[in-house]
């Protein structure tokens, strides 16, 4: 039982399924999605260690004081992390991220949230775990 779910979780990372490679963009800045913010990630550990709980070092100019929430998930496999993170802010625009986890190699969607008040936007950074990212 347990050498077929493996099979399966296999499969389950090396399959498509929903959105295609072509349509993620790794790049560790991405503007949010409605261009009030630039997001820039970088991981510690990096790169990304599978399996292994690592932290994201999360970078917002301008953000100061706001209210940021960090998660992640693979849309193609329709689930998320099992841990949540938490999200510290460290100053001048910098959030520290503890408790990530993938627990899964394949294409993870890192989503970042932020909410001055009167606008809740998000940005959206691709990881291939777990492999550095150029
Ligand atoms: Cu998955």
């Amino acid at each position: 039982m347990t050498r077929i779910v493996a099979a399966l979780i296999l499969a389950g990372c090396t399959g498509g399924g929903g959105d295609t490679a072509e349509e993620r963009d790794y790049g560790r800045t991405q503007t949010t999605d409605l261009g009030s913010w630039t997001v820039t990630i970088a991981p510690d550990p990096d790169p990304v260690p599978p399996v292994d709980l690592f932290a994201l070092d999360v970078t917002i100019p301008g953000a100061e004081g706001l209210f940021v929430d960090v998660d992640a998930d693979m849309p193609s496999h329709n689930h998320g992390m099992n841990t949540e993170p938490v999200v510290t802010e460290v100053g001048g625009g910098a959030f520290r991220v503890d408790g990530m986890q993938f627990h899964m190699t394949g294409d993870w969607r890192v989503t970042v949230a932020i909410d001055d008040g009167n606008t809740y936007e998000r940005a959206f950074l691709w990881i291939d775990c777990c492999e550095p990212i150029q």
